[in-house]
């Protein structure tokens, strides 16, 4: 017990007579079991904190071991991943170096593609603009085409129609025709009465003015000719049968005359002489030149055998021959 005391530090000491004191001071100790029994207290208690911490321990290690051991088995296998995964990492640092250049490259081919991009974008306008287009002209067209399909089914209506008005113009060009020529007609006799008025007279398609006063043969082809025509020719027996019997019976001159050294008969107005057919209509006996000075013709009997030659510079009636030529309308 001494030696406890002793190895207690003092802390009690003296200056100037004083007790100075670094605590309070201690009970005075306790004598003898009191401080056995205390120290058995003690040590209990300290076997049973011992005993209850040694109980808690093995309690906490049954209970937290295996959460321990699995928490430190996944902390290897979640440190193996993380190994790999740094690994991975670090490869995939590597593989991005190795790739920044194609990167790069990949980026300006991007840019590239980004403007070809627009270009595209560009033409697919341009190229909405022309379908736009294209849809309204085949709008257009569509009805166009509704328009043809009408159309089409009115062709067996409009081809009767066409064979019918074929039908009409036919007939329309008949009656034109028959119109021109009544139109024709017209003009002719119209022309005719104009004549006729001036004192000629109309036959198978020539005017003949048949004179009121005598002339020599010369005068009187003068005033035929100043009146657009000559003295009459006789080129058929219709013609001869009209002369004749319209110059009722008197003498008149016609164009038949002798020209030239042969003394050769001609017509004034250049008519072909038809020998053989003016045989019919000389008076019998005619021509015979009588007195040697007979050069040109006259009708003098009222008959188909009328004509006989006279001297040219004797007085007679004459008949003036035009033909007739229809004018423009
Ligand atoms: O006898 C025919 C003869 O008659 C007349 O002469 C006398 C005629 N003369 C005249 O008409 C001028 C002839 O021509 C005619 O041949
Ligand atoms: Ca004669």
């Amino acid at each position: 017990m001494k030696t406890a005391e002793s190895e207690v530090p003092d802390a009690h000491f003296t200056v100037d007579k004083q007790n100075i004191s670094l605590w309070p001071r201690e009970p005075p100790p306790k004598t003898g079991s009191s401080l056995v029994l205390r120290k058995m207290c003690t040590v209990r208690a300290a076997v049973i904190l011992l005993t209850l911490v040694l109980l808690a321990s093995v309690l906490l290690q049954a209970v937290f071991y295996p959460w321990f051991m699995s928490a430190l088995s996944d902390g290897k296998t979640n440190a193996q991943l993380l190994k790999a995964r740094v690994a991975n990492i670090s490869s995939l640092s590597s593989e991005i170096k190795r790739n920044r250049g194609g990167v790069e490259a990949a980026g300006v081919q991007v840019q590239m593609v980004n403007a070809s991009l627009g270009r595209v974008h560009s033409y697919i306008r341009r190229l909405e603009t022309s379908v736009k287009e294209a849809n309204a002209r085949i709008q257009i067209l569509t009805k166009s085409w509704e328009d043809v399909d009408n159309l089409n089914t009115r062709i067996p209506e409009l081809k009767r129609d066409l064979d019918k008005a074929s039908v009409l113009n036919e007939k329309v060009r008949g009656l034109q025709s028959s119109l021109e020529n009544i139109r024709k007609s017209l003009k002719q006799q119209n022309d005719i009465i104009q004549m006729v008025s001036q004192g000629w007279k109309y036959f198978r398609g020539n005017f003949y003015y048949f004179s009121r006063v005598s002339k020599t043969w010369y005068s009187a082809e003068q005033f035929c000719t100043y009146r657009d025509s000559h003295l009459t020719s006789v080129t058929s027996e219709s013609e001869q049968e009209f002369l004749y019997k319209t110059a009722g019976g008197l003498i008149h001159w016609i164009g038949l005359t002798k020209a030239g050294s042969e003394g050769t008969w001609k017509w004034v107005d250049d008519t072909p002489f038809d020998k053989v057919l003016s045989r019919r209509f000389w008076i019998p006996g005619e021509p015979n030149n009588y007195g040697h000075n007979e050069h040109c013709t006259n009708l003098k009997m009222p008959s188909l055998q009328s004509w006989n030659d006279a001297p040219c510079d004797t007085g007679f009636l004459f008949i003036c021959k035009r033909p007739y030529k229809p004018s423009e309308p």
